[in-house]
This record gives C-alpha cells, structure tokens and sequence, in this order.
C-alpha cells in the first residue's frame, strides 16, 4: 500500500533537493524525498533511544598498523565480544594502513558500547556505526548454548 502526499518546498529548498539528486543519481524526487525521509527518522529514532530488541550494527573504521599494539587489542577485544560478533572485513590498505568494518547483532544494550569501545580505541580514526533495528525483531542466542561440547 502507498499515499501519495503532496509537499510544498520554496525554491531554495527544491533546488537543494535537485542539486542532491544530481550529486547521488536520483532519477525521480519521490525516491530521492522517500531516502530523505527515512534517514530523517532513523536519526529521530536514534535520538529517541536505541531499539529495545536485537539490533544489527556495522561498525566502521580505519588505523594505523603500526600503532603499538592496537591490532591484537581490537582482535583481543572482539574475540571477548564474540557472540555479538557475526562477520568482520579487514583489508590491508597500504604498508600502513588498514580499514575494517565489523557486523555486529545483539541487544542494543550490548551493542552499542561495545561498538563504540572499538571506536574509542587510541590510534582508531573515522570511525563509525551505524545502528538498526534488527528485521524480524528478537533473535535467539542459542550459538555456543545448544552446541554440543566438542570432543
Ligand atoms: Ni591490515
């Protein structure tokens, strides 16, 4: 089901919306009002609290490899935090640099800080996360319960 809403802009407005449709390729304002439209309430929901069930959170970031220790701190602190962990990218940018994105799920409670922990890590630069509630809602934590002990 849809609705069709009308919206009036003033002209400063709607050349800014046609200026950011040619900077990402929008090729009709409706897509383009309707990405507008659920990042503007992705943040107010953000800003309202974090999503009381299971959460799915990327977590981004880039650092120096040569930074004393942090690789095997982050590695060290992921692995404490493995059954929210789901899937983590690394790809070695240069001789010195590196970039990472972690797939994090889990309650938000457990989520986020750990999220932001990785972020807050000294010599971790441009990091970010972004945080959504996770489709089809509460998720059983059975990884690592029901398993049976391995011989
Ligand atoms: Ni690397």
């Amino acid at each position: 089901m849809t609705q069709r809403v009308t919206v009036t802009l003033d002209d400063d407005t709607a050349g800014a919306l046609d200026a950011f449709m040619a900077r990402r390729g929008y090729a009709n304002r409706s897509e383009a009002m309707r990405d507008l439209i659920h990042g503007g309430l992705a943040r107010a929901a953000e800003e309202a609290g974090d999503p009381p069930g299971d959460c799915v959170a990327v977590v981004s970031f880039a650092y120096d490899h040569d930074e004393r220790e942090l690789g095997r701190r982050l590695l060290d602190t992921q692995h404490a935090h493995h059954e929210i962990g789901v899937a983590t990218l690394h790809a070695h940018l240069d001789a010195h640099h590196c970039v990472e994105v972690a797939l994090l799920r889990g309650p938000a409670r457990e989520v986020r800080p750990f999220a932001e922990a990785l972020i807050a890590e000294r010599g971790v630069r441009l990091g970010r996360l972004n945080l959504m509630p996770a489709p089809g809602g509460a998720h059983r934590h059975d990884r690592g319960h029901t398993a049976e002990p391995m011989a």
